[in-house]
């Protein structure tokens, strides 16, 4: 063996066991890439041996140039076994870290439900809906002639008392009932109509029963051949199927409306087969009436040729008697024990 040969493999042997003992004792990859970067970079030892190699015969430069690349490699593999060895107690700690116990209860997670109001306006406006009644939604501010005057209220009239009616000026109110809509559609849409105007309406009131702002839904029919027998057979057709009952009683009582001519109050009693009449508890849901000619020439219909019938419900009550609710002001306290009771059907 040539002096050359022998010496350099002493150097190497020197070299790869000082690189492995470095290599063994790395404690992290940062450290590892350092020590890569010291021994197989251009300027690291192997770059030298290579560079030594010039001196060599041209018969020994192609074992001497061997002896060094297998050297070369066997550092190369060893940081790369150790890089693969940091790169998988990396990704341990990490699955360790973000170890997910999946036996661990969950937070409680709520989901929203629409308000009984938005359900019980819904559920009327799906029925009318079907029936082919369009659903109109008119302004909240009304001028005078829309909220009263239209609807055959004349001026002294008490509706208009200061006490009932928010007053922006003398001629614009917040509505107290939705039936503006109604004179806004009958001046703009052609005849014959059938609609319902449901919507939030204002009164100066307030106590356990009243608030000052209340929803009301309004429903009106103006064609050629209107009857109070229509206006019945819908009426108790709607709260049978409101009510989901077939056996609901409905019973209408003589009442009056400047708009409604003749006006009727709709009750509901619960039916029991044996009870008389004056025994069953009847509650009142509903007005309602023939529209006054009067209403239907304000806005320049012709009376004798068309007829109409009409109809409004406040929406509180009706959901109050629908989801056994005893107290008006729940629906505008927003208590979540409260509206989390309502699951969104209709
Ligand atoms: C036009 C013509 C007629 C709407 C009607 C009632 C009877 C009625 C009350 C129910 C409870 C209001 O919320 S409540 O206090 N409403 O009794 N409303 S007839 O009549 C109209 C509307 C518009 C053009």
């Amino acid at each position: 063996m040539s002096s050359l040969l022998q010496d350099l493999q002493e150097k190497i042997a020197q070299v790869l066991e000082k690189i492995n003992t470095e290599l063994e004792e790395v404690k992290n990859s940062a450290d590892l890439e350092e020590i890569k970067n010291k021994y197989l970079s251009k300027k690291g030892v192997f770059t030298s041996f290579m560079q030594n190699l010039a001196n060599a015969s041209s018969e020994e430069k192609p074992a001497l140039g061997k002896i060094v690349n297998e050297a070369k490699n066997k550092v190369v593999e060893k940081v790369n076994a150790q890089r693969e060895k940091f790169a998988a107690s990396a990704l341990n700690a990490k699955l360790a870290a973000e170890k997910i116990d999946i036996t661990l209860p969950s937070r409680h997670s709520f989901s929203g439900s629409l308000h009984p109001i938005t359900l019980t306006s819904r559920r009327i406006e799906n029925w009318f809906s079907k029936l082919g009644f369009v659903v109109r939604q008119g302004p909240e501010i009304e001028d005078d002639f829309h909220n009263f005057t239209a609807l055959n209220i004349p001026p002294k009239h008490p509706a208009r008392a200061m006490q009932d009616t928010f007053y922006f000026d003398a001629d614009t109110v917040l509505r107290t009932q939705t039936s503006g809509t109604q004179i806004h559609v009958l001046e703009e849409e052609p005849l014959p109509l059938r609609m319902i105007a449901p919507g939030r309406v204002y009164r100066s009131d307030s106590d356990q029963t009243h608030s000052p702002m209340f929803h009301q839904c309004e429903g009106l029919v103006v064609d050629e051949r209107t009857t109070f027998a229509d206006l019945k057979g819908i009426l108790t057709a709607f709260l049978r199927d409101f009510f989901e009952r077939d056996d609901l009683r409905v019973r209408l009582r003589p009442s009056f409306f400047p708009f409604t001519e003749p006006s009727a109050e709709v009750d509901i009693g619960f039916a029991d087969k044996n009870a008389a009449d004056h025994e069953i508890k009847w509650l009142e849901v509903l007005g309602c009436g023939m529209v006054h000619p009067n209403v239907l020439r304000n806005v320049g219909i012709d009376a004798d040729k068309y007829q109409g019938y009409a109809f409004g419900m406040g929406i509180e009550r009706l959901a109050m008697l629908r989801y056994g609710i005893s107290d008006l002001r729940m629906f505008f306290e927003n208590d979540l024990r409260f509206l989390s009771r309502f699951s969104a059907q209709y």
